[in-house]
């Protein structure tokens, strides 16, 4: 669709073109967003606008984004990173503000989140980090974003249960997930961060409106196998429950607490292992001298008894309590 910018417009660009200071091009840059013809057409241009001005905006307040820094590199913290991919209102942003403490802005109309937003949502006693992203459109997938997708370690899909376009959104991601080969195509492996289906969440937002149920269905028979899926509101509690959960079982990690002999076991601060993990890999996180001096290991959760003595190669069980005898 033409953008059919108009003469107003074209003259606020050239201002910001002319615009020496970091103030001024701010200035310019929201006479652009004030003036810009609102409609499909100039969908894109409104997002790159807006994520010009929050950046300049960052670098102003001395958030620590310079020239240099990528605002889609976003350093990994807790047991692990899930981006929130999706078009735009979809409800990617109230999901991460309903689920951590970040500072997200919500809003009912199109484009809303500029730049990354990353909380920590608290699940079973671990912290999982949750990036809220800018939109895609069928068309674009903002500049460096592909990165952020590839290097997380999962990817939640976000379609708007309140609509009937939750299906082409799903279709529209999967479609930037394939060009940019982040995604397995039909069984091949293209790379090293690949992922597989079992890397993604698909969430259907808003499932308290009127006909998400009907939607729902029709996902889940539509949807390729092996790839789960999810229904959330952020009105109902319960539903944000079994997301926390779900994000959680789909992270594909366990949570293993470590005892001092002839203590009780410590149940604040699990390890967190990747799914088969064992018990040299465990001893490698509590010590790295410990792989080396570790004789064997008591395991409490998973063995056949409690305190059952187990090799170095065991794989460990979420929930499990290990005691390492060096
Ligand atoms: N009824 C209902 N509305 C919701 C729910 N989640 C989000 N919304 C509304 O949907 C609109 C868009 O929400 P956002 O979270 O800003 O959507 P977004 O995906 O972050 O949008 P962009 O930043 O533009 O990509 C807002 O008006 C929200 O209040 C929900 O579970 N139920
Ligand atoms: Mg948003």
């Amino acid at each position: 669709m033409p953008a059919n910018l108009t003469p107003v417009y074209l003259v606020a660009e050239e201002r910001y073109r002319q615009a020496k200071t970091k103030e001024d091009k701010i200035a310019a840059l929201e006479e652009m967003l004030a003036v810009i013809p609102k409609h499909k057409g100039t969908d894109h241009l409104q997002a790159d606008i807006k994520r010009r001005i929050a950046k300049l905006k960052d670098e102003e307040e001395g958030k620590g984004v310079s020239k240099s820094s990528d605002p889609f590199l976003i350093p990994k913290e807790g047991a692990g990173q899930a981006v929130l991919m999706g078009f735009p209102n979809t409800g990617k942003s109230a999901l991460v503000g309903a689920l951590t403490r970040a500072k997200v802005t919500v809003a009912d109309y199109p484009f809303t989140t500029a730049l990354p937003v990353s909380g920590m949502m608290s699940c079973k006693d671990i912290l999982i980090q949750l990036v809220d992203l800018p939109p895609v459109i069928p068309e674009e997938i903002p500049r460096g974003m592909a990165g952020t997708l590839r290097l997380s370690d999962l990817i939640l899909i976000v379609v708007d249960g309140g609509t009937d376009d939750c299906l082409d959104q799903f279709q529209g991601c999967l479609n930037h997930l394939n060009n940019r080969r982040i995604v397995e195509i039909a069984g091949e492996s293209l790379g090293q961060n690949t992922k597989k289906p079992a890397d993604f969440l698909v969430i259907m937002t808003k499932s308290d409106l009127s006909g998400a149920e009907e939607r729902f269905n029709l996902l889940k028979e539509l949807l390729p196998p092996d790839w789960g899926l999810v229904a959330s509101s952020t009105h109902r509690p319960e539903s944000m429950k079994i997301l926390r959960e779900r994000i959680f079982e789909q992270l594909h990690i366990v949570r293993v607490y470590t005892k001092i002999p002839g203590k009780d076991p410590e149940m604040a601060n699990p390890f967190v292992l990747k799914e088969g993990g064992t018990v040299l890999d465990f001893a490698e996180k509590v010590h790295r001298d410990f792989p080396k001096k570790l004789k064997y290991a008591k395991v409490w959760g998973s063995a056949k008894f409690p305190g059952q003595s187990v090799e170095k190669d065991y794989r460990l069980a979420d929930g499990d309590i290990v005691e390492l005898h060096i």
